[in-house]
């Protein structure tokens, strides 16, 4: 009899995570299909693998990188440490809670170095097409070896899509942008602070990528921020050359003009505007169309595709919590894969979308939307064999969080938080984020 085979796209933290969980169902004796992930880049980490280049990469294909230098988490480490893979021991002590990228990058392959995972995966090699075949119920994916510059197909029983949804961005055009004299760019290719140091800038959008490209161009020395609003302002307490203004109307060569009928004279305009869930390599019938919420479109579970449950997705909801997440997920698609869960009829699984719905629509606010995603989380957990651990105590993390924002939103992440893993807390930071110039992962662990 031939194996089972099962296609992961993407070897981000989700596509990892899906790796991760079969690869400790092999170490405990399950006999586990085979697992071909396809990823485009040329490493692991997803987002959290840094590239400098934006537009298209020397192979023209579109960038996936959004992140930049100089970021650090924007909320605790203690909401997402790996339930099975703490920061402790890969780093053979505790550490300050809000890590940079390239500590995170470290952290993330840690794990899967020690799974020994890297020989499932192809590098280099983006989807381009999967179709679904009714009769053989199996599915073709067409893939692209870049360094060969060879397509072909192979056949697998099971998808699970792990591409991400922040990579993609949401690009909206204003009057006057055409003959607008500064630079216009959105926060997918935003890259480093430093090159807005004396800068008047202005920054469309008020959610996490408003706030962590403003506050990084602040620190690296930006001479003005304004943040323009669509509904609703930030609202935090912001430095004293920081502003909130209403919706931008228009631009002429120089000057952005406002809702409120203000203006502004910036020097460069950036998009912090969001990112579309785009997935150029599925048919019409397999693709997810869905708005970044916690509960979204077609997914039972959150996770199997209801209009065809041999395809499931990762990570696609918005995200409080993030790896700890993605690993419950992963988990609990490998437990249907491998037929430790049954899945319902379509009908039931169908209510269960509409209900997430509800229940996500019935919260007020952020504090409901952690509950909601915490409890998402132990639902899932509590179905496999993924390591148990305290989601309320990692909510409690979240909840101080938002907390030490409100206080000081430039001083935040000089916070310590304990660990839901290990129990530990963490140490205080040795330098105040907005001192601390230097993103290196040695400069970081100096503890
Ligand atoms: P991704 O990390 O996006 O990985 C998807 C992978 O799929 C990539 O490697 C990509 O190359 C690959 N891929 C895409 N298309 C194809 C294809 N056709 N074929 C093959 N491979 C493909 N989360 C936090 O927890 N803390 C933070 O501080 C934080 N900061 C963030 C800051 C920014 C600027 C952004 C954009 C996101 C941030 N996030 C943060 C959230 C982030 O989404 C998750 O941490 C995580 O990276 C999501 O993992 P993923 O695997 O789902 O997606
Ligand atoms: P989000 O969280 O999806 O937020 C997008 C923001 O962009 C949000 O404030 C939107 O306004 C705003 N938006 C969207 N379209 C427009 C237009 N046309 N004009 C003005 N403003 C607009 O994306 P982020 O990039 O902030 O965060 C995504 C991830 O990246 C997250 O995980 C972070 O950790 C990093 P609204 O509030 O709807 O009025």
């Amino acid at each position: 009899m031939t194996k089972k085979r099962v296609a992961v796209i993407g070897a981000g933290p989700s596509g990892l995570a899906a790796l991760r969980a079969f690869q400790s169902a092999e170490a405990k004796g399950a006999e586990i299909p085979e697992v071909v992930c396809f990823e485009k880049q040329g490493d692991w980490g997803g987002l959290w693998n840094y590239t400098w280049r934006t537009g298209l990469d020397e192979y023209g294909e579109p960038v996936h990188g959004s992140m930049y230098r100089y970021l650090w988490t924007n909320g605790p480490k203690e909401g997402l440490e790996f339930a099975d893979y703490s920061f402790e021991e890969h780093f053979g002590k505790q550490i300050a809670s809000y890590p940079p990228r390239a500590v995170m990058f470290d952290y993330i392959e840690g794990r899967v170095k020690k799974a020994g995972v890297r020989d499932w995966i192809r590098f280099r090699t983006p989807v381009r097409f999967v179709r679904f075949d009714p009769a053989a119920q199996t599915f073709t994916v067409t893939v692209h070896d870049l360094v060969k510059d060879s397509i072909y197909d192979e056949v697998f029983d099971d998808v699970i899509v792990a591409s991400g949804h922040f990579s993609t961005p949401n690009v909206p055009e204003y009057p006057g942008f055409g003959t607008y004299g500064g630079r216009v760019l959105h926060a997918h290719d935003f890259r480093d602070a430093m090159e807005f140091n004396g800068k008047d800038l202005l920054i469309l959008g008020s959610s996490y990528s408003a706030e962590d490209i403003g506050s990084q161009c602040w620190k690296y020395g930006a001479k003005s921020i304004t943040v323009a609003y669509r509904n609703a302002p930030m609202g935090f307490d912001w430095p004293d050359n920081w502003k909130e203004v209403p919706a931008l109307t228009h631009v002429d060569e120089t000057t952005a003009y406002f809702k409120d009928g203000t203006s502004k004279k910036v020097d460069a305009i950036i998009l912090c505007t969001g990112y579309k869930h785009h997935f150029p390599y599925l048919p019409d019938d397999l693709r997810l169309k869905t708005a970044n919420r916690l509960a979204t479109n077609d997914l039972y579970k959150g996770v199997v595709y209801v209009h065809n449950p041999k395809l499931f997705y990762l990570g696609m909801q918005d995200q409080w919590f993030t790896f700890n997440m993605f690993d419950a997920q992963a988990w609990w698609v490998r437990d249907v894969i491998l037929g430790r869960i049954g899945l319902p009829d379509k009908p039931t699984m169908l209510a269960d979308v509409v209900d997430r719905v509800a229940r996500e629509d019935a919260g007020a606010d952020a504090h409901d939307a952690i509950h909601y995603q915490a409890d998402y989380v132990k639902e899932l957990v509590a179905e496999t064999d993924y390591p148990s651990f305290d989601v309320d105590g990692a909510c409690e993390a979240f909840f101080e969080w938002k907390e030490h924002k409100k206080k000081d939103i430039m001083a935040f992440r000089n916070h310590a938080y304990r660990s839901v893993i290990t129990g530990t807390m963490a140490p205080v930071h040795h330098t105040p984020w907005k001192d601390a110039l230097e993103d290196s992962m040695e400069a970081y662990l100096r503890n």
